[in-house]
């Protein structure tokens, strides 16, 4: 069992708190409210039915397992060729975050794809590892342009597809990343964490793990909430460039993940970006004389390059707000 950080002097809006469960199987119009009012006041949803095939999660969990299950050294050579592609141990982006972590990060394109997975796939099957990631990511992308058009309509905005163009466009800047957190007993040791605090830059993240929990939210600074996991489900979190485009009235959220002391945790995260040129700035819609632009425009490219020269729990929307 993993235990949060005690909670003193929660607010109200903590002690209420419930995950929004959204049932993508029920009528549509329904499905974009409940997703609109959970981005608004959490910044965080569960989907249930979301319609990834239960046989595609099971084919890269498998894959998943059999090398986070490979010696150190077999796993070293799927390192990155090029930051950050490839495997990774402990270490978190470049500025010293660590953690109590192994991951496999991998750029959305068939051939980033096929070349990490040289080195991941068994010997007998090379292309393996590749196409169990294809078939996952091409089904999850499907939910994320899906769910980025009902965010759109439960916002009511003019153009509904405005999100997920540029989620859909041949260039976006799409990630995936296997996480897997071995067994560590953060009680023992608080100082450390599977992936510690942050929010992420993208505008927003579809994360799935096996039965093992360990995500934790914090909708208020210092309360981290944890959250049960369900294998049949996933969980989406708003992240920094949807919380400009839609001038503060989504929020970002902040997460981390805490290791279980007796069972290794594995979940994939799908990170939804836009092309590298993409300007973001706050849509006309959420722009009214009483509420003003809180953001100044910048591109995807500029933002990411800001988001990964900083520490993973820096706030990093403060260099550019607007007073
Ligand atoms: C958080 C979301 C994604 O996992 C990620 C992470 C990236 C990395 O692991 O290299 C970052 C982190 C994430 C945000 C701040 C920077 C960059 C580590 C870090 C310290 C792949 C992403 O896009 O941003």
């Amino acid at each position: 069992m993993v235990l949060a950080t005690p909670a003193i002097g929660k607010s109200e809006k903590i002690q209420e708190f419930q995950i929004p469960v959204i049932d993508f199987s029920a009528e549509r119009s329904e499905v974009c409210k409940q997703i609109t009012k959970a981005c608004e006041e959490y910044g965080f949803f569960k989907v249930i039915n979301h319609g990834i095939p239960e046989n595609c999660i099971k084919k890269l969990e498998d894959e998943g397992t059999e090398f986070f299950g490979k010696s150190a050294l077999e796993k070293q050579a799927a390192g990155p060729a090029k930051y950050p592609w490839g495997y990774g141990s402990k270490n978190i982006g470049l500025n010293g975050d660590t953690g109590e972590i192994e991951y496999l990060l991998l750029n959305v394109n068939p051939d980033s794809i096929s070349q990490v997975s040289q080195f991941v796939s068994s010997a007998t099957d090379p292309m393996q590892f590749s196409s169990a990631v294809e078939d996952y990511v091409e089904a999850v992308k499907k939910l994320a342009c899906n769910i980025a058009e009902m965010m759109a309509e439960g916002l009511g905005m003019t153009d509904t597809s405005v999100l997920s163009r540029l989620i859909r466009a041949v260039d976006s800047d799409l990630m995936f990343r296997i996480n897997y957190y071995p067994p560590h007993d953060h009680q023992l040791n608080p100082n450390s964490i599977g992936f510690g605090e942050h929010s992420d830059p993208q505008f927003f993240t579809i994360l799935r793990s096996n039965g093992v929990s360990g995500l934790q939210i914090s909708l208020e600074d210092g309360v981290w909430i944890p959250v049960t996991s369900d294998p049949a489900a996933c969980f989406v979190n708003v992240g920094d460039i949807l919380q400009v485009m839609t001038n503060g009235r989504f929020k970002s959220l902040k997460h981390r993940a805490v290791n279980d002391p007796s069972e290794s945790r594995m979940s994939f995260g799908y990170f939804s970006g836009p092309p590298l040129d993409a300007k973001i700035t706050a849509s006309p819609e959420f722009i009214t004389p009483d509420k003003p632009s809180l953001y100044k425009p910048f591109t995807w490219a500029e933002f990411k390059k800001t988001a990964y020269s900083l520490r993973l729990k820096e706030n990093r929307l403060k260099f550019y707000e607007l007073s």
